[in-house]
């Protein structure tokens, strides 16, 4: 169970962090992964690294907010591997400032990459797994598609909507044999929270706030990305499944 030999798996933002981990944990159960990142470097050394003893792992690097180059490096997977099957839209990005500092263009920075790549991407990833009879989209969304916080207004937006654009996408793609689902990942040590890891209060704050009583751990999110990618997970539609130690459902 929760294999997926032969399927080739593209993850966005996968040279670090909860991509990473999903990186490591997919071919693990037998896929090959196509590593992106926005660098040439950092892709090629993680694929270079994920594919020692496997050979299943190679790289494109593109930035995720530049559309039409996210739209060709899909095409681009199809042509040199003959098929994508697992489409993991993870690339996400974080700014943190009281409203009344809040920048518009990092407003517009966010969104572009936390919700408009998702979606350019899910498009024309659908195209071929539509041809091909079926596939898997997971978009990484957030505890914060469910709650808020101060100083994220960005984020909290996008992770909202990625749960919207989730389940429009669910409902277009069932019939094809595709599903589109989210993991809603909680408080995770991962570089992007570094600055809240080393705040001591907000350290405190999450450990309170979680009846895990403790951050998540980037290998329990890609757990959650290998069930949702796996043939197993075939009636499961729509839906974020949040990875948050009880963050959500907790007083
Ligand atoms: C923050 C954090 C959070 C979480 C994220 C996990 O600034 O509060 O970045 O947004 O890390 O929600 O999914």
């Amino acid at each position: 169970m929760f294999r997926l030999d032969g399927k080739v798996a593209l993850i966005t933002g996968s040279t670090r962090g909860l991509g990473w981990a999903m990186a490591q944990a997919m071919v693990g159960v037998g896929a090959h992964v196509v590593v992106n990142g926005r660098t040439e470097q950092a892709v090629w050394a993680k694929a270079a690294e994920l594919s020692l003893g496997t050979g299943r792992s190679s790289g494109i690097a593109f930035d995720v907010a530049d559309l039409s180059a996210a739209t060709a490096a899909v095409e681009t997977v199809v042509e040199r591997h003959g098929a994508i099957d697992i489409l993991v839209n993870n690339a996400g990005i974080q700014h943190r400032s009281p409203l009344a500092d809040f920048e518009q263009h990092e407003w517009d920075r966010v969104m572009g990459v936390n919700l408009d790549a998702p979606f350019a991407l899910a498009r024309a990833a659908a195209v071929h797994m539509m041809g091909a009879g079926g596939g898997r989209i997971i978009n990484t969304g957030s505890v914060m598609g469910q709650i808020a916080r101060p100083t994220i207004p960005a984020y909290v937006a996008s992770k909202s909507a990625i749960a919207g654009l989730t389940r429009a996408l669910a409902v277009e793609l069932a019939p094809h044999g595709i599903t589109v689902n989210a993991i809603g990942p909680g408080y995770v040590a991962t570089e992007m929270n570094t600055p809240l890891v080393n705040d001591a209060a907000f350290n405190q704050m999450v450990i309170d706030r979680t009846p895990a009583a403790r951050w998540g751990r980037p290998h329990e999110i890609a757990a959650a990305a290998v069930f949702l990618a796996s043939d197993e997970a075939s009636y499961v539609n729509g839906q974020v499944l949040l990875v948050d130690g009880g963050m959500s459902i907790a007083l």
